[in-house]
């Protein structure tokens, strides 16, 4: 359970008024204690996120939102947050009291396509709970659940409206799509150098070797400096040979006519985001001008490698190619502009650290606002010449 990354489970986001129940619901939902609770307004000041396992839905991750009638100032940047949530829900359970408010956030999320459960919560306290929930309906075109949080009443029912809401392709998702499938033999070359984590393999190649296994595809791997022998060692070539981009010539070089050959951060371009759109977009890069703006958005603030690739390595291949006075602006974790339309180009990072859904959300915004956006992955592979050589 701990080791399913956060970007893969089902995110549920709760919304509702301050007071509303969101974080007690959360409990019920989980069966824990998890959730801080409090009858003070406001307790619940930052989204936060709980990772759970909770049967029949899997791994699961609870999105406790500020409320979004917070007041004042510091009120104003709590909604704010709760809006950024929005942008990686799977799944909204919304909290409804029966006015306006109701229809106006079911709106809002439905527009962003995202499924609505209404909820009517404290219905062990509420007086005319059927008058209520027939105002909902009316507002919502749909009947709350009635639920009790602290009661515990009415969860099944929840769980059972996430699973008949969830968009028929939820999940569906996979890293190899049609690349491979049971039988093939696949070859990961991973070369282990400096940058790679001491002991451990990073997380696009863990997942991706584990896809495979559940594939029951015949997995093979080596470090570049073996790719020679290790293909003397099999009886025919494989089918699939993934490798990381940085050595993708290299290894384009070695390989048998008949395998194919693509990249992790390839694959994880389709994985995550839109290959398509990606794609496409890469060509803007052959339209830069120094005068040009760039936009790259990087997942996480840590990862050594992550790092390197958007603040250093880009950077150096975009202005070897553009000019010096290629303007190009790095952003940070959850840090994405509003208007992107500044920007001839947006350059994402793998984004092993987000859910499709917020990936895809950004994408949705840039082709709103007519911007080109790709992803390192691509982006490296069209600055390498090699876009045309990789399977997507
Ligand atoms: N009677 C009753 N009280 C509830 C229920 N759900 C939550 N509460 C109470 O309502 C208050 C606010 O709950 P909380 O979960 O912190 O709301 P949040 O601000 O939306 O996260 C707390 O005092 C809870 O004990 C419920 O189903 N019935
Ligand atoms: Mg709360």
């Amino acid at each position: 359970m701990h080791t399913t990354p956060r970007s893969n489970r089902l995110h549920i986001a709760l919304f509702g008024r301050r007071n509303s129940g969101k974080s007690s619901l959360i409990n019920a939902i989980t069966g824990q204690d998890t959730a801080l609770v409090s009858s003070t307004p406001g307790t619940t000041t930052d989204p936060v996120l709980k990772s759970m396992e909770v049967y029949p839905l899997g791994a699961c991750l609870f999105i406790d939102t500020p409320g979004f009638d917070d007041e004042g100032e510091l009120g104003e940047m709590r909604v704010q947050r709760t809006l950024q949530m929005v942008e990686r829900t799977d799944v909204a359970l919304l909290l409804c009291e029966g006015d306006e408010t109701d229809r106006l956030w079911k709106e809002r999320l439905e527009a962003r396509g995202i499924p609505v459960v209404p909820v009517l919560n404290k219905t062990d306290v509420r007086t005319e709970v059927d008058a209520t929930m027939q105002r909902i309906e009316a507002l919502c075109g749909e009947a709350p659940l009635p639920v009790s949080a602290k009661e515990r009443t009415g969860i099944d029912a929840i769980k059972q409206a996430v699973l008949a809401k969830l968009p028929a392709d939820y999940g569906e998702q996979t890293i190899t799509g049609a690349l491979a499938n049971e039988g093939d033999v696949v070859l990961l070359v991973m070369p282990q150098d400096i940058q790679a984590p001491k002991g451990r393999l990073i997380l696009p190649q863990v997942q991706t070797l584990r896809e495979l296994l559940d594939k029951k595809c015949l997995v093979m791997s080596c470090t570049t400096d073996k790719l020679t022998e290790t293909l003397h060692a099999l009886a025919a070539p494989p089918r699939l040979i993934i490798t990381d981009s940085q050595v993708f010539n290299t290894v384009y070089a070695l390989k048998p006519a008949e395998s194919k050959l693509t990249s992790f951060s390839v694959l994880f371009a389709g994985y995550k985001g839109d290959i398509g759109y990606y794609t496409e977009s890469a060509s803007a890069i052959g339209d830069l001008t120094p005068q040009s703006r760039v936009l790259i958005a990087e997942a996480c603030t840590h990862a050594p490698l992550t790092e390197d690739i958007g603040r250093v390595k880009l950077p150096r291949m975009l202005r070897t190619r553009v000019g010096e006075a290629l303007q190009i602006d790095v952003v940070a974790g959850n840090d994405f502009p509003a208007d992107l339309t500044p920007y001839s180009l947006v350059i994402q990072c793998g984004a092993c650290m987000f859910n499709r859904k917020y990936v895809l959300s950004r994408i949705e915004q840039a082709k709103r606002q007519q911007v080109p956006m790709t992803n390192y992955g691509i982006a490296l592979a069209y600055l390498g010449g090699i876009l045309d050589k990789i399977e997507v």
